[in-house]
C-alpha cells in the first residue's frame, strides 16, 4: 500500500455514499462527502508549504471538519498534532515551539492569543471554528475534491501526542502508522466491531481514546458515529436508542448512573459499553450491571502505546481488572529496581512490547531511553499484577500522576506555578478521590514565615498558565510538608490526610 494509514482508514471509502457521521443537527455526512473535504484541506496544507513529515498542530473544537484535518494530514503525509482545547496560550506555545510545527490551526476566538505564538515559532496560523467556518475552509473552498495521496511507509510517523512528565516538561510521543493501524485492527476484531455499528462518540478527539481508539476502530469496521461535540447528558440519553456501542471515561458512566432516565429499557438494544483512561471502580461496574444488565468492558492503554489490555468480549469481564494483553502485545510485571520479571500474583511495574508501542519522545533521547528499553519493552509507570486467571490488575502508579475525568495531570507542573507565588515557600500537589472526576487536584501550601498568601490571587495566577482542568479545586495550608528520612515529600500521607475532602 502506498500510504497504509490513509488507504486503510479512509482511502477505501472515496466516492462511497455510506453513512459516516451523524450530527446533532440531524445531518449525516457520508464517507464520500467527508473525503472530498479531506482532499480540499490536503491541497491547502500543501499550498501553505507543509511537506511530508512536517508537523501540523491544531487546537480546535470537535467537529466533522476537525476530523477532516486529521485525515488530510494522513493523506498528505503530515504529522498530526492535536492539542487539548483547554490549554492556555502559554501551554500551546510550548507544544508549537517544541514540535517545530509548520502550521497551527486554532479557533477564530483564539487568534489574538495564538497569533504571537505562531509568529514566534515561525508557524503559519489558520482558523477553523466549531461551526466549520474559518480561514482554512475558506481557502479550501475552491480546491479540487480529489488529492493524490502522498506515499508513506508503515514505519513513518503519523502523529505526535504530548504527554506531561514528572519533571513538568511535556514530551511528544511519536506514533507511527503501524502503531495506530495495528492497534485499531486488533481492537475492532477483539470487540467485534462491524459495518452495522453506530458508535456514540462524546469523547474529545485530541486524545488517544476519542481519536485513535473510537474513531479509528469505527473506520476500520466501516461503521458510523453519532458525533457529539462533547459529553452532554441529555443529548446522550436522547441518542442512545440509535447507537449500538459507546466508549467513555469512568466519569461518563457515573454521570449516566446519576440520571433516572438511564435505565435498562433505554439501552437494552446496545451491544457494547467500553471504559478506559482511568480506573473504573468495581462499585460502578456493579451498579451499571444492576441498572442495565450490561457489563462494562474495561481496557487499559496509554498515549505512548495505544491499547495494551482488554477484558474479553465473550468471556468474563471482571470488575477491577483490565483484562488480558491484546493479541500481539506482550506484557510483563517487573521489579522496579532490578527490572527482573516477577511471577504472577506479585505486584510490580507493568511493561509492554508490541507493534502498538511508540517510537520514542520527540528530541528527547534520554527520556526515551529511561522508559523504552533497548529490547522494545516500554516501562509504563503503572503498577500492577497478573492474577491467577491471567487478568491484569492495575494497583497503583509508580509515577506522580493525577487522572481527573480522564485527563492526566502532572503535579510537578502545578507545583512549579504554586511555588512561584508570593508568600509561598513550597507546595505539594496531590490527587484525592472525587465523586464525579474520580480524582481531583488539591494544592498543599507551606507559607513563608509571617506571610498570608491570597488564595484568589494564586488561582488567578494559575489560570494564566495552566488549563482549567489542572487547577487545584482546593488550596490548604500546612505548617510543613511531611518528609521521609531522604527529605522526599510523603505524598501518600497527604493523600490520606485529605482523602475525605470531596466525599
Ligand atoms: C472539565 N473540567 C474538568 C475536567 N473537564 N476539571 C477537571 N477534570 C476534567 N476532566 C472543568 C471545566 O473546565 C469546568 O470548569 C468544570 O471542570 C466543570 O465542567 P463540566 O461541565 O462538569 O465538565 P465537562 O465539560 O462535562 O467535562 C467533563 C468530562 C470531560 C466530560 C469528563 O473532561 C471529558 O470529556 N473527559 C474525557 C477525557 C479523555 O478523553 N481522556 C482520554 C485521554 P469551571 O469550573 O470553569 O466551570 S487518552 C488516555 O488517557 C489513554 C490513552 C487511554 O487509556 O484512553
Ligand atoms: P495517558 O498518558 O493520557 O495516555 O494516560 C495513560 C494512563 O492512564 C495509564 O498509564 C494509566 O495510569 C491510566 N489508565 C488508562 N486506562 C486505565 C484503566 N482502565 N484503569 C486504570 N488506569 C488506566
Amino acid at each position: 500500500m502506498a500510504n497504509p494509514l490513509f488507504d486503510t482508514l479512509f482511502g477505501r471509502y472515496v466516492g462511497q455514499d455510506t453513512a459516516f457521521l451523524h450530527l446533532p443537527d440531524g445531518r449525516t455526512i457520508t464517507h464520500g462527502a467527508f473525503l472530498e473535504q479531506v482532499a480540499r484541506f490536503a491541497h491547502v496544507f500543501v499550498e501553505l508549504g507543509a511537506q511530508p513529515g512536517d508537523r501540523l498542530a491544531v487546537q480546535i473544537e470537535k467537529s466533522p471538519e476537525a476530523l477532516a484535518v486529521y485525515a488530510a494530514c494522513a493523506q498528505a503525509g503530515i504529522i498530526f498534532l492535536p492539542l487539548n482545547t483547554a490549554y492556555t496560550a502559554d501551554e500551546v506555545s510550548y507544544f508549537v515551539a517544541n514540535s517545530g510545527a509548520r502550521v497551527l490551526i486554532c479557533d477564530g476566538s483564539k487568534v489574538d492569543a495564538l497569533g504571537p505564538v505562531a509568529e514566534a515559532a515561525g508557524a503559519v496560523l489558520e482558523t477553523l471554528n466549531a461551526d466549520g467556518t474559518g480561514t482554512l475552509p475558506d481557502k479550501a473552498e475552491d480546491k479540487p475534491a480529489v488529492f493524490e495521496t502522498v506515499p508513506r511507509a508503515a514505519g513513518d510517523l503519523a502523529a505526535f501526542l504530548y504527554t506531561s512528565g514528572t519533571t513538568g516538561r511535556s514530551k511528544g510521543a511519536m506514533l507511527t502508522q503501524t502503531n495506530l493501524l495495528s492497534n485499531a485492527e486488533v481492537l475492532a476484531d477483539y470487540w467485534q466491531f462491524g459495518s452495522g455499528d453506530v458508535l456514540l462518540h462524546a469523547l474529545p478527539i485530541f486524545h488517544t481514546h476519542g481519536l485513535f481508539v473510537a474513531t479509528n476502530i469505527t473506520l476500520i469496521a466501516g461503521g458510523s458515529m453519532i458525533f457529539l461535540p462533547r459529553f452532554d447528558l441529555d443529548r446522550i440519553i436522547a441518542d442512545l436508542p440509535r447507537a449500538t456501542s459507546m466508549m467513555g471515561v469512568p466519569t461518563f458512566y457515573t454521570r449516566l448512573l446519576g440520571d433516572d432516565r438511564f435505565d435498562r429499557e433505554l439501552v437494552q438494544h446496545m451491544r457494547l459499553f467500553v471504559s478506559g483512561s482511568a480506573p473504573l471502580l468495581a462499585e460502578t461496574h456493579a451498579r451499571f450491571e444492576a441498572r442495565t444488565g450490561h457489563r462494562i468492558l474495561e481496557r487499559y492503554g496509554m498515549t505512548e502505546t495505544n491499547m495494551n489490555t482488554s477484558n474479553p468480549y465473550d468471556g468474563e469481564r471482571r470488575a477491577g481488572t483490565v483484562g488480558f494483553p491484546l493479541p500481539g502485545v506482550e506484557l510483563k510485571i517487573t521489579d522496579p529496581g532490578s527490572g527482573r520479571t516477577l511471577p504472577d500474583g506479585e505486584v510490580g511495574q507493568i511493561e509492554v512490547r508490541g507493534p502498538n508501542v511508540f517510537r520514542g519522545y520527540w528530541q528527547m533521547p534520554e527520556k526515551t531511553r529511561e522508559e523504552l528499553r533497548e529490547d522494545g519493552f516500554f516501562i509504563t509507570g503503572d503498577l500492577g499484577m497478573i492474577d491467577s486467571r491471567g487478568y491484569v490488575q492495575i494497583v497503583g502508579r509508580n509515577k506522580d500522576l493525577i487522572i481527573s475525568g480522564g485527563y492526566n495531570i502532572y503535579p510537578k507542573e502545578i507545583e512549579l506555578v504554586l511555588d512561584d507565588q508570593p508568600g509561598v515557600l513550597e507546595s505539594a500537589v496531590i490527587g484525592v478521590p472525587h465523586p464525579d472526576f474520580g480524582e481531583t487536584v488539591v494544592g498543599v501550601l507551606v507559607t513563608e514565615p509571617g506571610a498570608a498568601p491570597d488564595p484568589d490571587a494564586i488561582m488567578a495566577a494559575a489560570g494564566q498558565s495552566l488549563a482549567r482542568f489542572k487547577h487545584p479545586r482546593k488550596l490548604v495550608v500546612l505548617p510543613e510538608l511531611p518528609r521521609n528520612a531522604m527529605g522526599k515529600v510523603q505524598k501518600n500521607l497527604l493523600r490520606t490526610q485529605f482523602d475525605g475532602l470531596f466525599k
